[in-house]
């Protein structure tokens, strides 16, 4: 069973305004949904490279036993009704078992009284002739092509309407949003849609439409999908949702950290409170940043490794980790880790350290991203732009009878002219008589100088 641990929320825009009840008063739940999108069922996990047959056997079943968890949490927490907002397959290579795992699931919320409403995307388009089987449990509408349809639901005396449309084809461009009708009998409604809301160039732009669009349309809630990073673009009147992906794909920034859907509470009053994000992921993605600067060789780096590590399966617990690590700083260890062989040995030592574990651990990589350490002596020594900064520091310092401080900050007022990394320092004049903030300002300057000449 899934552990209660809550992800964060990326807000957009617009949380928390809108639909609040005065202090003390609670709206009674009259019933609950939930929303998915983006399953990409029987997706591989992708660049990853040289695991072992334990890490593959967790990597190739995950985004199947995602929907599973999903299935599990819908039955657990009474839901009346699943929304699911496109993607549910990831294309036409892996239809059939993707296919089957999903009406496995759906039949599973049947039998529990649970209906479901499927909206395809551009992963899984109903023309592109791929889709193998035509039968589905009664519970379950599939939207069609075209223009969105309607279905209405009595819960607890209470009209919901549930509006969707699916994608004929993947390169969908029409404003699907502007098609969608508000339903005149309907108390609650409910919009389902594959979009890429606000023409963002981070995803593809399928079925485009903006915030103003969706508002326009005077439903209560958009249940999207598309975009695999958890987001509420607006709270209330309407919520407009996107509940990411239910299960991380590959290490990019969109696909790490905790996936799942969202369980959505309406109240009796008609009211929608903040949708509850649910973790579904069996296989979490994370990425430690570490500062090497301090790190005197590869012994070094896999012990604070193994301190990140125990930190990370602790904020993730219960999931598989696929964990990759940014190294930045300079010191000793960019020059050892240069060398492909100890950089090869290093991860595979990490990987060792890290094996057999339950669940597993699987260390992608380590991106090497420091800097060969300089010394401001020797920098004082070279004839260019970087000696001349770092006399500049340290010449007034040593003059006993001019202020130290004031041609300290003329010199480097009229070196920062000169350096863009200077200007944006600011001329920050450290106090003469510190000797470390003095040393402290040498080593940056000469950082920022080497980045810029390099
Ligand atoms: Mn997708």
């Amino acid at each position: 069973m899934l552990n209660a641990d809550r992800g964060g929320w990326v807000f957009d825009a617009g949380f928390g305004v809108g639909h609040r009840l005065p202090r003390g008063e609670r709206a009674t739940s009259l019933f609950r949904f939930l929303h998915a999108a983006d399953l990409h069922l029987d997706t591989q996990p992708s660049g990853l490279h040289g695991y072992p047959a334990e890490v593959a056997e967790v990597l190739r079943d995950a985004s199947l036993q995602a929907f599973e968890n999903l299935v599990d949490v819908a039955i657990d927490r009474q839901v009346s009704f699943c929304v699911f907002a496109g993607d549910i397959y990831d294309g036409a290579e892996r239809g059939t078992r993707a296919e089957l795992a999903f009406r496995r699931g759906l039949g599973r919320l049947a039998g529990a009284g649970i209906r479901s409403f499927v909206a395809h995307g551009n992963h899984d388009p109903v023309e592109q002739g791929w889709s193998t089987l035509s039968q589905w449990p009664e519970e379950v509408t599939v939207f069609g092509t075209g223009s969105p349809t309607t279905h209405t639901l009595e819960l607890a005396g209470t009209t919901v309407a549930v509006h969707g449309v699916s994608y004929a084809t993947r390169a969908t461009t029409d404003n699907l949003a502007l098609r969608f009708v508000r339903d005149p009998g309907a108390d609650v409604q409910i919009g389902v849609l594959h979009t890429n809301v606000g023409d963002d160039p981070a995803h593809g732009n399928y079925a485009p439409c903006s915030l103003h669009d969706l508002r326009s349309v005077g439903l209560d809630y958009w249940a999207l999908g598309h975009v695999h990073t958890r987001r509420v673009l607006a709270g209330a009147d309407p919520w407009i949702v996107y509940p990411g992906n239910t299960q991380g794909r590959h290490a990019g920034a969109s696909e790490r950290g905790a996936k799942g859907a969202v369980v959505v509470e309406v109240g009796d009053d008609g009211t929608i409170a903040e949708p509850e994000f649910v973790p579904l992921d069996t296989v979490r993605f994370a990425e430690v940043e570490l500062d090497a600067t301090d790190l005197a060789d590869p012994g070094a780096l896999l012990d604070e490794l193994s301190v990140l590590c125990d930190a990370l399966r602790t904020e993730h617990p219960g999931r598989a980790l696929v964990v990759r690590t940014t190294l930045r700083g300079r010191g000793p260890l960019h020059g050892l880790l240069a060398d492909p062989t100890t950089m090869g040995d290093t991860l595979a030592e990490l990987r060792s350290d890290w094996s057999g574990r339950s669940p597993v651990v699987w260390w992608d990589r380590i991106e090497d991203l420091t800097r060969p350490f300089l010394d401001p002596d020797e920098v004082a020594r070279q004839d260019d732009f970087a000696g001349n900064t770092i006399r500049a520091i340290d010449s007034p310092l040593s003059d006993p009878d001019g202020d130290p401080g004031e041609s300290l900050r003329t010199e480097l007022d009229r070196l920062s002219k000169l350096s863009p990394s200077l200007r944006s320092l600011g001329v920050e004049v450290p106090p003469p008589d510190d000797p470390e903030l003095v040393e402290r300002a040498r080593l940056l300057a000469c950082d920022l100088l080497a980045e810029e000449t390099r």
